[in-house]
């Protein structure tokens, strides 16, 4: 294990003289106390100077849509966050606004040596940061703590597909995909103590819809998700080539809300899948392909495609295939509402609606089939991806994330994507049908699943 964090997995996002106090992590994207290299690297500059180390979560009032189904999930597990940081000296302090106000304050009140954050490619992300840059004077760190490669290393451009981020990717694993150093106890206590944080009425502060039903099927947090690692690579990873496609079966990780919100790292979720005895080398590699490269081209298109959530941001072909089409006439036509309520004449798109209204998670199958019927039933593309990015970050658990823009743009704008044959509404985007679907898993049955 390499001592110290890669010099490839951090930059300085502003040099500057720091103040005499702690050395602080505005935490964000990774929230976790364990394989956090943005922690790990704040943990080491802070040894190195012989200072306090403190984190600090700016809790904004409303997130992209966010409602209180993913902000109740986040917030139960921060507060188990704080405790685990507590038990190694690292006092959580958890700011309330908007970052750029708050996280500048707290690094001026305190006094701070330096603020380490972590990477995120979402433009609101982009801009907490550089509103934070151009006006402290300290050294501000950005670490990657997501991606196993270092989203700005594993490639200097847009890729154009898997095929193309995929060689990049697997050459510089040798060098990426290592072991996590522990957290240390740190030696170096701070003066101020957090005030008791997590009482009821902080959710009642927030400015968010609140009829999302919180879910209960999952439980949040670092130990909830080492526990359904375990569970998949015991009794999922060994069949999760033939099964993962079969929305009637619960053949996937379930792992993506634990890496939206940070709860666990790809990075470690990639070395168990590797140890795992008696999954055969095919089936970890069928899981390692989405794990890490798909996920981490989602990164990548977001981080180099500013228009990663409008038509803007489809590559050149699929915006001519679609324009001639724009007029042509829709078979069926539905409002957002209509779509909302799962009331649509196809029972297969409405069963998925109604999966990720009532669970906060719709099967990764479906969810290509259902965008794609988003394009084929609203007026515009235009429509159609706000309307999908609406209903998207709403309902599900791991919405407002890189994977969910790149995978919508994928069905409806055919990011990543290559040209199939033309047909009406569609151009060469590719198309799903019901019937398609048909050949491949029992729809009856995933519809009578739904039905609860
Ligand atoms: P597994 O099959 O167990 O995969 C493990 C991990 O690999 C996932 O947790 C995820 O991080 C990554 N992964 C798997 N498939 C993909 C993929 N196609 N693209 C990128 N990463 C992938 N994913 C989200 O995290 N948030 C979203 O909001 C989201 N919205 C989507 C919308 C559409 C229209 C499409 C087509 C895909 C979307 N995805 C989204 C990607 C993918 O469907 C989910 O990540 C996956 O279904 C999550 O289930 P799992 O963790 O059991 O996946
Ligand atoms: N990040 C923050 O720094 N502060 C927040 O208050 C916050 C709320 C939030 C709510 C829902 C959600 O899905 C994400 C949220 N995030 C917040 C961001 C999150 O941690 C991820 O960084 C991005 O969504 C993924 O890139």
């Amino acid at each position: 294990m390499r001592r110290g964090t890669h010099p490839g997995r951090f930059r300085f996002l502003k040099e500057g003289t720091g103040g005499a106090g702690p050395v602080v992590y505005w935490m964000s994207r990774d929230q976790r106390s364990r394989d956090n290299w943005a922690l790990l690297y704040a943990q080491e500059e802070a040894l190195r100077r012989e200072r306090p180390l403190v984190v600090i979560f700016c809790l904004v009032p409303s997130f992209l849509g966010a409602t209180i189904r993913q902000y109740g999930f986040m917030l139960k597990a921060l507060e188990e966050l704080s405790g685990a940081l507590e038990k190694k000296h690292i006092p959580f302090f958890l700011l309330r606004g908007e970052p750029a106000e708050e996280v500048i304050r707290f690094v001026e009140e305190n006094g701070a040596a330096l603020l380490v954050t972590d990477f995120d490619p979402l433009r609101i992300k982009i801009g907490w940061r550089n509103a934070i840059s151009s006006r402290i004077s300290i050294p501000f760190v950005e670490v990657d703590a997501h991606n196993i490669v270092p989203c700005w290393l594993a490639s200097p451009k847009q890729e154009f597909g898997a095929y193309t981020i995929r060689p990049k990717i697997h050459r510089a694993l040798d060098e990426f995909l290592d072991d996590f150093p522990p957290l240390k106890k740190h030696p170096v206590s701070y003066k101020r103590r957090p005030r008791t944080i997590f009482r009821p009425g902080l959710l009642s502060s927030l400015r968010i819809n609140r009829y999302v039903p919180e879910v209960k099927w999952l439980v949040p947090g670092e130990k909830a998700a080492h526990q359904v690692l375990r569970v998949f690579l015991k009794t999922k990873l060994s069949s999760y080539s033939t099964r993962r496609n079969d929305p009637t079966q619960d053949g996937t990780s379930f792992l993506s809300p634990y890496l939206h919100f940070g709860h666990i790292a790809a990075q470690r979720v990639a070395l168990e899948a590797l140890k795992a005895r008696r999954a055969p080398q095919a089936e970890k590699e069928a899981f390692l392909e989405e794990l890490i490269v798909r996920r981490e081209l989602s990164d990548n298109f977001c981080f180099y495609n500013r228009h990663y959530d409008t038509v803007k941001g489809f590559p050149d072909w699929a915006k001519k295939t679609l324009a001639p089409h724009r007029r042509d006439r829709r078979k069926y036509m539905y409002s957002l509402k209509t779509l909302e309520a799962a009331q649509t004449h196809d029972e297969l798109w409405n069963a998925a609606q109604t999966q990720m209204v009532a669970t906060g998670r719709m099967h990764g199958y479906m969810r290509m089939y259902w965008a794609k019927k988003i394009l084929e039933w609203t007026p515009t593309p235009e429509a159609a991806m706000k309307s999908a990015i609406y209903l998207n970050d709403t309902y599900e658990l791991d919405g407002r994330d890189p994977n969910g823009y790149t995978g919508i743009a994928w069905s409806i704008g055919g990011v990543h994507d290559r040209a199939w044959g033309e047909r009406p509404v569609f151009g060469k985007i590719r198309y799903m049908s019901s019937n398609g679907c048909k050949a491949k898993f029992d729809i009856e049955r995933y519809v009578n699943q739904q039905k609860g």
